[in-house]
């Protein structure tokens, strides 16, 4: 039928190359940006069909590799609700990938549509399938995303929609915001974000309103796609001194000695950064925008090191405010429902980090390294609030929970430090991106938050102190070798390394290892931390020897 034959004719155009096994991975498939216009045409094809079986729903496509150097690229979906591709199509994603030909692209196709139940190309109208495409701004994402519509049109009856250069955030919110029935523009998610952020100026305490001194914030863009949209919203903002560095149009390459993955991992100075921003306060995007990290150079500092607050800090500082609303809330609580906050971490927070949050009296639970993970269990409370060490992260509220704010907001007296608190509330919920972790969003709730306690960067810093840590990546021949816990804190196999990472981590004060294959890499990571720096370098020497 002509479904297979325009299946046949397009995938001619897009042959796979040789040698190459691809995995969609953690976080969508990332490569070489010449070698994935095969990958990122099946992918477009994939999008059509999820689609299709959700009813017509809009998937997103992006098409970025995220803090990756500027000559990669990759594509990942984003699912109607705007958050990762089901974790159950993964497989079916790996399958058509690494397809050799056209005819088993399309026999893998034909199998997968009859399992799934999907109707393609019925007469019916209103029942296309539509998929919105984004992309960063690496040269390479152009003719990519052409391929993607390639794929996504040779679905019959469904519809690609370029909506240009867009970071990650952006794309999933849109997604997200177009499926709940709401206004999805661009301009949409901008107004958003400035309304919102208002909206909690506006409800900073008085008292200290006058004294109030908004100090600056530099951006290091990355020269990515984030601090050119950063300076689009600018426009709009007031209560923000904002200056943006690395936005790419000044010469600077792409993630190159700059972003938020390169400042969390080295803890040094981007580029464009240096001696006159001593004790300023500073944050990093990475390449797409869904990262992000603060940092200041200390005066005392005579190398480029700088004091990192990463994405357990942001967390700390997330949850606090929160649960200083919900304090508030509780105290006038009639009826008894106290609301379930919970946070998420990985294997990477900083113990000292889970140890405040834990004095905060907080539910802390831990997800295997990736998005998808933490998303998926902090969905599960009221408010869970989740980050990865590296810089993602973001608030989720649930459904019944808004409701019940809402419905409080219109009960409680005007002025009220209930109603105020609820409204701090509902205002998070709208300024935080609920569909994956935005570094523009996350950005201007950190400031609002700063101003609204009163503190420096540096007072924000002193919440705790983060142990020392280290991080090593080993090379091994097969990393699938490693298997760990589901929470990634404990090996299960090689048999018996587990004990003998035991045994080093005793040698050590505070010390805590462990080691877990990457999602993105093919190597095995090590991760330790301890009382001091030596030692925690010394043990995560000692445990990536166990691991050779
Ligand atoms: C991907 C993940 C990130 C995770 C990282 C781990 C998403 C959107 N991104 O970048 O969350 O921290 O992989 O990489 O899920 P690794 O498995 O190589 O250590
Ligand atoms: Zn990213």
């Amino acid at each position: 039928e002509s479904q297979i034959a325009s299946l046949l004719k397009s995938s001619e155009l897009f042959p796979t190359p040789q040698s190459v096994k691809l995995s969609y991975g953690t976080a969508g498939f990332r490569g070489d940006a010449k070698l994935l216009d095969s990958t990122v045409y099946r992918v477009g094809i994939l999008s059509a069909l999820r689609s299709l079986k959700l009813g017509s729903s809009t998937v997103g496509l992006m098409i970025t590799a995220s803090h990756n150097k500027v000559s990669d690229n990759g594509i990942k979906v984003a699912d109607p609700s705007g958050g990762m591709l089901s974790q159950e199509w993964e497989p079916f994603a790996d399958q058509i990938a690494n397809a050799s030909s056209p005819r088993e692209l399309v026999s893998l196709i034909r199998e997968f549509v009859e399992k799934e139940e999907i109707a393609i190309g019925e007469e019916k109208k209103n029942k296309s399938a539509e998929v919105w495409l984004g992309r960063d701004t690496r040269p390479s994402g152009e003719s990519l995303l052409r391929a993607a519509e390639i794929g996504v049109s040779s679905i019959l009856g469904s519809v690609a929609i370029d909506k240009g250069i867009l970071t990650t955030p952006q794309l999933h919110w849109m997604v997200r915001a177009k499926n709940k029935g709401l206004k999805a523009t661009e301009n949409d998610y901008f107004e958003n974000l400035f309304t919102s952020f208002r909206c909690l100026i506006d409800l900073i305490p008085n008292s200290g309103k006058d004294k109030l001194e908004v100090s600056k914030v530099i951006v290091d863009g990355a020269n990515g796609v984030g601090g050119l949209k950063l300076e689009e919203l600018r426009e709009s903002l007031n209560n923000l001194d904002l200056e943006i560095r690395n936005t790419g149009r000044d010469g600077g390459v792409l993630n190159e000695g700059v972003g938020a993955d390169f400042v969390q991992k080295e803890k040094v100075v981007p580029l464009g950064f240096g001696s006159k921003d001593v004790e300023t306060r500073c944050a990093s995007f990475d390449g797409d925008a869904d990262r992000l990290v603060y940092f200041y150079i200390p005066t005392e500092s005579s190398t480029d090191k700088v004091e990192l607050l990463d994405g357990d800090k942001i967390l700390s500082l997330f949850a606090l405010f929160i649960k200083e609303q919900l304090n508030t809330l509780d105290d006038d609580d009639k009826e008894g429902t106290r609301s379930r906050l919970g946070v998420v971490q990985t294997a990477y927070a900083n113990g000292a980090s889970t140890d405040y949050l834990k004095q905060l009296g907080l539910d802390v639970v831990f997800a295997k390294t990736g998005v998808k993970h933490l998303h998926e269990k902090a969905a599960e409370f009221d408010i869970g609030i989740y980050f990865e060490a590296n810089g993602h992260g973001t608030i989720l509220f649930s459904e019944t929970f808004i409701s019940l704010l809402v419905a409080k907001q219109k009960d409680l007296t005007q002025g009220s430090e209930e109603h105020k608190a609820v409204s701090r509330l509902v205002a998070v919920s709208n300024l935080i991106n609920q569909a994956v972790g935005d570094a523009l969003s996350g950005l201007l709730l950190v400031e609002v938050i700063l101003q609204h306690m009163g503190w420096s960067v540096q007072k924000w810093n002193e919440l705790y102190k983060d142990l020392p840590s280290r991080q090593i990546k080993v090379e091994v021949p097969d990393r699938a070798a490693v298997v760990t816990t589901s929470e990634e804190t404990e090996a299960l196999k090689p048999l018996g390394i587990q004990d003998a990472i035991n045994a080093e981590i005793k040698k050590y004060p505070r010390g805590r290892a462990f080691i877990r294959p990457s999602g993105t890499e093919d190597v095995v990571r090590v991760y330790a931390e301890a009382s001091t720096q030596e030692a925690a370098d010394s043990l995560a020497n000692s445990v990536a020897q166990l691991v050779k």
